[in-house]
């Protein structure tokens, strides 16, 4: 389960984004709000890094509106710039906090453009939102020396430039409870995550976190309790006509199923991880 196999290409991968931090004055990391402790790259807020480090909760529409505002308090008072956003909703608001971000810097005191990059784990929308702040008043500034090969910087408003390429990060797996989430969010690759495993426990945290009646609405099934999640799963693949031959329900199939669904809201807005209570842990 762990993260050796792919090593050799990571570390190559992850040399390729320490230049690009380099040349930037902040990095837009990006997590996906529905599991932000799994999704955070434990590098950019260690205690070495030098450069400024803002949290996105990407995906937020996704996530439980509550739980979100979670986040985003328990990030503040652990002294994150952060920031909850979708990227189906306007950019007004983002562009905003990037503004403030950079009036509370020395970069406006100077006058001079605050440098940024979007960094972060496969499938937060890294692509998706970096096309979204190119989409407008997007000026290619020319090639600048001491820019990463590949990439380019772009004005995306008065006063901030972008790398036109996202940092791609690595997921990090450290206990049963996280590579969990990391599966079905879908940042890992299938290879490593068994999809029937995983959608098993989904059914058990929408049991746990009382929000299996997404599961009821979406394949009109019995979502009690008290059943089994392989029992669930054998329903929604027969809804789905996820069968092999014989009439039996191909069980890779109907967790394939949940999964996407899952990853694309068609369960409802369910959000995985949640911050510590004060007082509890
Ligand atoms: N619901 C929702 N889906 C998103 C959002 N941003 C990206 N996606 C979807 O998530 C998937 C991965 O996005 P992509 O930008 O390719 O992620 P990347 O691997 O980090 O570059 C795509 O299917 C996007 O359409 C968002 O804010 N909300
Ligand atoms: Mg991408």
């Amino acid at each position: 389960m762990g993260g050796k196999k792919h090593l050799a290409h990571s570390q190559k991968q992850f040399k390729k984004v320490k230049e690009m931090i380099k040349v930037v004055d902040v990095v837009l990391e990006l997590v996906d709000a529905r599991a932000p402790r799994s999704s955070k790259n434990t590098y950019l807020s260690g205690s070495g890094f030098s450069r400024g480090h803002a949290l996105i909760l990407h995906k937020s529409d996704l996530a439980d509106k509550k739980i979100t505002r979670g986040w985003v308090d328990y990030y503040q008072e652990n002294g994150f710039k952060v920031f909850s956003f979708s990227s189906l909703f306007s950019t007004a608001e983002l562009f905003s906090f990037l503004q403030e971000y950079r009036a509370s810097s020395k970069f406006a005191r100077f006058n001079r453009p605050l440098r940024l990059m979007v960094a972060g784990m496969p499938n937060v929308g890294k692509s998706t939102l970096v096309n979204l702040l190119l989409k407008k008043k997007a000026t290619r500034t020319g090639d600048r020396p001491g820019i990463t090969r590949g990439s380019q910087w772009v004005r995306i408003q008065p006063g901030l430039e972008m790398l036109d390429t996202p940092g791609v990060l690595q997921p990090e797996v450290e206990e049963e409870f996280s590579y969990q989430c990391l599966a079905a969010i879908g940042i890992l690759p299938p290879k490593r995550y068994d999809p029937v495993e995983t959608a098993s426990w989904l059914i058990e945290i929408m049991k746990d976190y009382g929000c299996l009646g997404g599961l009821s609405t979406r394949y009109r099934l019995e979502a009690g309790e008290e059943r089994l999640p392989e029992h669930m799963l054998e329903e929604i693949g027969r809804a789905r006509g996820c069968l092999v031959s014989g009439g039996e329900v191909d069980f890779t199939e109907a967790s394939g199923v949940l999964l996407k669904d899952f990853r694309e809201g068609r369960l409802g807005k369910i959000s995985l991880e949640r911050p510590v209570e004060p007082g509890t842990d």
